[in-house]
């Protein structure tokens, strides 16, 4: 073996990049050229015979400029077409070296460049980001030992346990055939046909219906493997492993009506999230997690840990943090990037192996087979973000755009011309070898006993739901339900979900025009999960969006220290005005607006702040878009603050029954349900460290379910 044939050593957070600086072409100062690189005299004229005359065939830069035009578009993935994608680099805590040999999971000062992938399920390439969907989470580690990709989704179960139900349900999720109709959504008759007729989906549609369906941002979601697979250390020693995605951010939602507003106003309001987070320097920071079950413990479950439609509940095998992924750098394109990067959970290294999860080995068929046709033949390994960092050196050849100048006459093994070489690695050289499971069995088209319980896992997750995610889930069975023509359907919905609780079905009977169940049902399981409520996340402050409301004649001191104070937490502010440019202060001095009322919303916020100052507030108060401003951000459980006069638009708004500062009040603080208030305060930053507060807890969910939820 020659010394080029080894890999290149301990790889660096910056070897993917540098790897991809040498197919970087800046145009910006250049010439126009052709393809082949003979400058273009215009662009703008095509070759005619006569200025009024016909264009001519030897037009070759016309000809090229057209053709390569026609066949810019490649077919978009079959799921997951929309999605969005950044450069980081991944570190390990400490090595693991007892569960796996995975180099990049040894050694703590490595770090290992990534590239993720985010994306929605069921969308085309052009459709909103804020649907309810699954999302995925799709990483590719570039490793020392190869490329290693972790191809998962935010939620850690799935529709079916075997790959060969996935044309069905994504047909039944799809748009319907005959019209494509509804485009992005699951709310629609074939979908809940083939649920109703499918009971193992049962899970994770509560997962889907729940406030996970609908992030808040790429950067605050978890991410799961949703399969089992197989750490392998160095003395060939196997175990069980789940792997996890843990946000720095915490796990948060928007709530439905905002989501839906959204798609409309920024259908790109996730990637743009994303791609702006990491602009201005504030790196999402995702913690990899894992769940080890020792192989002699496989049967002591009462569930199958092969069973994809089964999580391992948290407070039974405890999620250890291993390592820790930043994301830091965005691409430059977003074609050559996060549309040509192919994943594929068969991308393994050694220390990481399969198990028998019949969807997992169903993928292992379908990731390399979808390649071949979207990236348009077998040299997508080649494309410059699929290329691996470790070296590649084998007997593949020629094929569709093959990039390679593979060198010699070689390409074969044995060999005696070239030495024997390439050659197969011992395992101690870093060879791939697979786990030598002992496997015995009939061969059947059947599924295992053990992968009949469709329904305790799914009560679990009910259970584990605090009152105001239990309300959401059901809201939003009545509106994908509602969307079902088909009576027959409905009920079904009803009667199955009765089978995961009594109390779900009931209200999701209601809400559908459905009969509830003749009896109510449920599986018997009371326990719950704290791990799987967002209730109980991280709540942090930091990156959150508040809209400053604000015209001439506000109250600059006041308004400044708000704002200081709270970019220095780092959450970011923006001013909305009814006019761009400047507004001038009570004391004359301006300030830059960044929104109008109709480049901005309240659901491009998290929260709101409404500044002082009697004629900016009497402004405000003579403005329906204001009004609508507030009562929409209440609506949304959202955080709202107010100082002085601002408090004014409060009292005018619809908010009701929550106690605000009066005219009277002196510097006192009056916080209620997430809207906080405070008048004739000489100083400011009581109340914004307050404020901050307030908006670290996200949603004000309590104001939801006594407001909007109480029975009329
Ligand atoms: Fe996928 N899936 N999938 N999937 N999947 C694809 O591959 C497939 C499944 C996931 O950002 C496709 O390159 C089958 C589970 C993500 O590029 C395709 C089955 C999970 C992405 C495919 C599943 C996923 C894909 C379409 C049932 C979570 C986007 C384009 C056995 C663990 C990756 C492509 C990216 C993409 C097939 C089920 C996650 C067709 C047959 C379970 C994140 O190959």
């Amino acid at each position: 073996m020659t010394t080029e044939q080894i890999p290149s050593g301990p790889i660096g957070e910056h070897s993917k990049n540098e790897q991809l600086a040498a197919f970087r072409v800046r145009h910006a100062g250049a010439k126009l050229s052709t393809n082949q690189g003979v400058r273009v005299s215009n662009t703008d004229d095509s070759l005619k015979a006569g200025v009024r005359g016909p264009t001519l065939m030897e037009d070759f830069h016309f000809r090229e400029k057209i053709t390569h035009f026609d066949h810019e578009r490649i077919p978009e993935r079959v799921v997951h077409a929309r999605g969005f994608g950044a450069h980081g680099y991944f570190q390990v805590y400490e090595s693991m070296a007892e569960y796996t040999k995975a180099k990049f999971l040894q050694d703590p000062s490595v770090k290992t460049p990534v590239f993720v992938r985010f994306s929605t399920v069921v969308g085309s390439r052009g459709s909103a980001d804020t649907v309810r969907d699954v999302r995925g989470f799709a990483t590719k580690f570039y490793t020392e030992d190869g490329n290693y990709d972790l191809v998962g989704n935010n939620i850690p179960v799935f529709f079916i346990q075997d790959a060969i139900k996935f044309p069905d349900v994504i047909h039944a999720i799809k748009p319907e055939p005959e019209n494509e109709i509804p485009q992005a959504s699951s709310a629609h008759d074939t979908f809940w046909d083939f649920v109703t007729g499918t009971p193992e989906t049962a899970h994770m549609i509560m997962w889907l219906l729940s406030d996970r369906g609908i992030p808040r941002s790429y950067r605050m979601m978890e991410g799961f493997g949703v399969h089992t697979f197989r750490f392998v250390n160095q003395q060939g020693k196997a175990c069980f492993v789940k792997f996890h995605w843990k946000p720095a951010l915490g796990v948060h939602s928007l709530v439905w009506d905002e989501a839906q507003k959204l798609a409309g106003k920024d259908p790109d309001y996730h990637r743009r999230d994303l791609w702006d987070a990491i602009n201005r320097g504030e790196y999402p920071e995702y913690e990899l997690g894992v769940q080890i079950i020792a192989e002699e413990d496989e049967f002591k479950f009462d569930f199958d840990i092969l069973d994809p439609t089964k999580l391992w509940p948290e407070e039974l095998i405890p999620v250890r943090r291993v390592g820790k992924m930043t994301l830091t750098r965005n691409v430059d394109n977003f074609f050559a990037e996060t549309e040509q990067v192919a994943f594929h959970p068969g991308h393994v290294v050694p220390g990481i192996d399969f198990t028998n999860d019949p969807l997992l080995q169903g993928r292992l068929f379908s990731y390399l087979d979808t390649q071949l046709i979207r990236l348009g033949g077998p040299n997508f390994h080649e494309i410059p973000i699929n290329r691996p960092v470790a070296h590649v050196h084998n007997n593949q050849r020629d094929g569709y755009h093959r990039a390679t100048i593979d060198e010699g006459r070689v390409s074969y093994f044995p060999n005696s011309l070239q030495g024997d070489t390439p050659q197969p690695a011992t395992e101690t050289e870093g060879g791939y070898v697979h786990y030598a499971e002992k496997l015995d069995g009939a061969k059947v088209r059947q599924r295992s006993e053990s992968f009949k319980d469709h329904y305790r896992q799914a009560t679990l997750f009910w259970n584990s739901m605090s009152e105001v995610e239990k309300q959401h889930i059901i809201q939003a069975f009545h509106f994908e339900v509602g969307n079902v023509k088909d009576k027959q359907i409905k009920q079904r919905v009803v009667d199955m979900f009765n089978n995961v609780a009594g109390d779900l079905a009931v209200q999701i009977a209601v809400g559908i025009g459905a009969n509830p169940p003749a009896s109510p049902g449920g599986t018997g399981v009371t326990a719950s999960s704290p791990a799987l409520s967002q209730e109980n996340t991280i709540k942090n402050p930091r990156t959150r969006k508040v809209a400053v409301l604000a015209e001439n004649g506000f109250n600059f001191p006041e308004v400044t220290q708000v704002i200081d104070t709270l970019n220095t937490a780092g959450i970011q502010t923006e001013i909305v005005s009814p006019n761009l440019g400047m507004i001038t202060s009570a004391d004359g001095r301006n300030l830059e607006v960044t929104k109008n009322y109709l480049t901005a919303g309240s659901i491009l916020y998290d929260a709101v702040y409404i500044a002082g100052g009697r004629q900016s507030v009497d402004s405000l108060l003579a403005r329906g878009d204001a009004l609508h401003f507030i009562n929409e951000a209440f609506k949304h459980a959202k955080a709202i603050g107010a100082a002085n006069e601002g408090i004014d638009l409060l009292a005018a708004s619809q908010i009701q029954g929550v106690a605000l500062a009066g005219p009277e009040t002196q510097a006192q603080l009056f916080s209620e349900l997430g809207v906080i208030t405070i008048r004739n305060a000489a100083d400011l930053s009581y109340f914004s460290q307050e404020f901050i507060n307030v908006i670290s807890q996200h949603r004000h969910w309590t104001r939801q379910l006594q407001k909007e939820l109480a029975p009329a």
